[in-house]
């Protein structure tokens, strides 16, 4: 029987908690239905406070409100986003995060603002944990892709599935290692391979230290997945970060790195290595006791390396590097006068700048013509620290360079001998079959013909931890022609945009033009007349045809033009001067053009500005706008609401070969925007497809296997981070055999948007047998019915791209092969299966194989 005396208490207990439980829920539901009012009203700040608050109070209601939770949270983080609060935004992200942990759109939309305000690595870290959520959520999966490579650079893969450089850093490590080196340190371990290596070589202690945050991470799981989880101790720490005795008890006896890119010094070896020397190794061993222990001394793999250079003319770096179009689309471009890329040796211009780019020359589209023998550039000795910290303080070293073949100087490659140890070396040489790209230099003097018996002096010289390789001279006939006497001021952004501005309402023709500084994908853009021609015919049929349906009230009422295209674009001053007095084609009357661009760099304005006067366009007749708003459906607004936009151009495709993301977006808008007549450029977009074979691809993919990575488990934590689509390729040098014919993946039609799908299956002839690794994919662009260009062209600024298949296909001649073809948004997926025993009655499409100039 109960003890009677309890009886009272426990009711008394009940009754207090059964009066909390309604105070709790008449508090729930009150703040529910304030939540729900605000949001009415629109107060999404007001709204998310009694969300969080009867949601903190009664979490059994969170699957019941989690759908007005989360609009309510995404316009509240607008609103502060726009507003610039970007702490409280986060805040209101972490309390989300708080109460929906497992939420993946909540994560993902986090990781969109992240992105958005630049924070990359934290971003593409919530794609990624979005993904893990939930593996087919299509958001987070063409966010993921888009980011993984600022978690994990693609040339990871490539360097682990290099067996021949893996090996000869195991053999150089093991040697070191059975010569009596015990403690090891390895410097930017990656995925820790290296320091694996000098595990098994039986070293008693082995350190590794990496500063990218993935990947430490991700070299934590292979260390595990290897049973070396406890031998090997890794830090996430630069280097240059790291104290003894906090991250290692002692100074070690081997220094192991690979901390070097296509300019050998670009990553930072020196520094590394000066600070390696004065604070984490051994002292070398000293020349008066030669055979001291190599226990008891310091050594570096790499020992040293010999740095190598020649001179090339090469059309596709000339493209990408210098304007050589004198015009493009009816525009005179000599009124810019000199541009530049940003990839520069010039005297003045900024030391934070990379002086190089890197290219696989072998891949170079078009090929390249070596003018001088190869000559060395540089010898250094890694183990010698007087030499490591010389080398920077060191006098500009000259080379005078024989011209062996007449041609046009575009740019000096570089390459380098890494000698890992006295028998162990690795070449980056554009010969040699390795992964390895070249650092080239690009030439951007206007003076750069070379005849055969010519000099060209070169200065080589080390600064801000970049070798850095200029021609300074061509020596011709004993007279020596200096390549940059005449450096202009050049321009890259305010505040000397506004000067040249002000000095381009000024400028007279004896005054020294201004030079400018544009990327070299737009360089490239702006010398490709092909897209620009077809631009201007299209445009001035339009202008035809819309001046000739006009009727007489509105004859004199100027023709809108709206170019949205991200980044630089001279379209709309092509538009605008096709309605300029200047304009050739007498059908189009002046000042019938109104022109407004969205360039919104004040360089770039100031260029377009120059252009129109050079080339007779009135400067009202081309106006900036709305550079400001970031949201798209205003920079679509027309600024006289009334009328609408008779041609509004849309940049669709990325130089890398994707389609740009908002693309179908802004298109709908635009449709909504057009006037009766109008017209979206382009108009039409197909996508274009190959079945392709390429090993290349797949070693840029993913980890192939344990083979190449000496039999380390380390593929399986590596090809997480593998996206399928690869970007920035060039298919005319790729190497890959074409399985198919090109045929017609997909078409989107930009000014009907019933007529778009989103998923498609295509039947593929097999042409040659072979292993289908890859669907390589581009654009014809459909400026109008008559005006194509292709993004697979010679001169094509734009890069193609490929999806690589998760399992390749092997296929023979004859066969046929179904793609199920996916545009989610703007990001495309593509499925490949056999299509065995087709039927007659089969419903499959049959691609039309295209003419080979598409
Ligand atoms: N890529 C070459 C450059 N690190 C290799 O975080 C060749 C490019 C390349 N960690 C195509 C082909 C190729 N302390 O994970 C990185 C980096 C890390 C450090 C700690 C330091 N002082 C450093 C410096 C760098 O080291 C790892 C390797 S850097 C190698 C760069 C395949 N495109």
């Amino acid at each position: 029987m109960p003890n009677a005396t309890t009886r009272p208490k426990r009711t008394r207990r009940h009754r207090r908690a059964q009066r909390e439980d309604a105070v709790r829920n008449e508090l729930v539901s009150r703040s529910l239905e304030s939540a729900q009012q605000c949001l009415f009203s629109q107060d999404y700040g007001t709204a998310f406070v009694h969300y969080l608050l009867a949601l903190n109070l009664a979490p059994a209601l969170k699957d019941f409100a989690n759908e007005s939770f989360r609009f309510t949270l995404f316009r509240w983080a607008d609103e502060l986003d726009s507003l610039g609060r970007i702490q409280d935004l986060f805040n209101c992200y972490e309390q989300a995060m708080e109460l929906f942990p497992m939420d993946e759109v909540i994560v993902n939309s986090m990781g969109e603002h992240l992105f958005r305000m630049g924070f990359r690595d934290e971003a593409a870290g919530h794609f990624y944990k979005a993904l893990k959520l939930r593996p087919d959520f299509p958001e987070a999966k063409e966010n993921f892709y888009r980011v993984a490579n600022w978690l994990v650079e693609r040339w990871h893969f490539l360097m682990l599935n290099d067996h021949g450089r893996n090996h000869k850093y195991q053999l150089a490590i093991k040697k070191a290692v059975e010569e009596g080196c015990s403690s090891v340190l390895d410097i930017g371990t990656g995925t820790g391979i290296l320091g694996m290596c000098a595990k098994m070589a039986g070293a008693a202690e082995v350190y590794a230290c990496e500063l990218s945050k993935t990947m430490y991470e991700l070299a934590c799981e292979v260390l595990s997945a290897n049973g070396m989880a406890d031998s090997i101790k890794i830090v996430h720490l630069k280097s240059l970060d790291m104290k003894i005795p906090k991250d290692i008890p002692n100074r070690v006896s081997l220094v192991v790195t690979e901390t070097v890119d296509a300019g050998l010094f670009g990553e930072g070896i020196i520094e590394t290595l000066i600070h390696a020397w004065k604070h984490l190794l051994l002292p070398p061993p000293s020349t008066h006791q030669p055979l001291s222990s190599p226990s008891q001394t310091g050594r570096v793999i790499p020992a040293g390396a010999t740095v190598f250079g020649v001179a090339v003319q090469c059309r596709e770096i000339r493209r990408h590097h210098r304007l050589c179009a004198s015009s493009v689309g009816g525009l005179d471009l000599s009124a810019v006068g000199q541009i530049y890329s940003p990839v520069s040796c010039l005297a003045d211009t900024e030391d934070s700048t990379e002086p190089y780019t890197t290219e696989r020359l072998s891949r170079l589209r078009g090929g390249y013509i070596q003018l001088t023998h190869p000559f060395t550039a540089l010898d250094i000795d890694f183990n010698n620290l007087q030499e490591l910290e010389g080398l920077c303080s060191r006098e500009v070293m000259q080379l005078r360079l024989c011209v062996t073949q007449e041609g046009v100087l575009d740019a000096l490659a570089v390459w380098f001998q890494l000698h890992l140890d006295q028998d162990n070396h690795l070449s980056t040489g554009p010969q040699e079959d390795t992964c390895w790209e070249q650092a080239i230099y690009p030439i951007q003097s206007p003076f750069n013909t070379v005849k055969c018996g010519d000099e060209i002096l070169v200065e080589v010289s080390c600064k801000d931890s970049y070798l850095r390789l200029c021609c300074a001279a061509i020596i011709r006939d004993g007279h020596t022609f200096h390549m940059d006497n005449v450096t202009p001021k050049i321009l890259t952004a305010s505040p000397e945009a506004e000067l040249c501005s002000a000095l381009a309402g000024l400028q007279t023709s004896q005054e020294k033009p201004c030079a400018f500084m544009l990327e070299s994908a737009e360089i490239a853009l702006l010398n490709n007349t092909a897209y620009h021609n077809s631009f201007q015919r299209a445009m001035s049929k339009l202008l035809v045809s819309l001046k000739s349906t006009r009727r007489s009230d509105t004859e004199l009422d100027p023709i809108y033009v709206l170019d949205v295209s991200e980044g630089f674009s001279v379209l709309s001053l092509i538009a605008a001067q096709l309605g300029s007095d200047s304009s050739e084609d007498k059908q189009i009357s002046p000042g019938l053009v109104q022109a407004y661009s969205s360039v919104e760099k004040e360089h770039h304005q100031t260029m377009l500005r120059l252009l129109a006067k050079g080339n007779g366009v009135l400067e009202s007749t081309l106006e900036f706008w709305l550079s400001h708003v970031e949201d798209d459906s205003a920079v679509l607004q027309r600024p006289a609401t009334e009328k609408l936009w008779s041609a509004i151009i849309l940049d669709c495709i990325e130089t890398c070969g994707l389609i740009r993301q908002k693309m179908l977006e802004k298109a709908t808008l635009a449709r909504c925007l057009l006037e009766d007549g109008g017209q979206i450029f382009p108009e039409r977009i197909v996508i274009h497809g190959m079945l392709v074979e390429s090993d290349t691809l797949l070693r840029e993919s993913a980890v192939q296997g344990t083979e190449p990575t000496l039999g380390f488990n380390i593929a399986p934590f590596i090809n997480q981070f593998t996206v399928p689509v690869h970007v920035f390729l060039d298919l005319s040098t790729l190497e890959c055999t074409h399985l198919s014919e090109a045929v017609e993946l997909f078409a989107l039609d930009l000014m009907n948007s019933t007529s778009n799908y989103t998923d498609r299956e295509v039947k593929v002839r097999v042409n040659t047998s072979g292993k289908v690794t890859a669907i390589a994919f581009w654009y014809q662009i459909h400026l109008d019915s008559e005006q194509s260009v292709s993004t697979f062209s010679e001169d094509s600024h734009w890069k193609q791209a490929a999806v690589v298949l998760q399992q390749p296909l092997t296929v023979s001649r004859g066969e046929w092969v179904k793609l199920s073809i996916q545009l989610h948004k703007s990001s495309i997926s593509i499925t490949a299966v056999k299509e065995e025993g087709l039927g007659a009655d089969d419903v499959i499409r049959e691609a039309e194989p295209m003419t080979s100039d598409s």
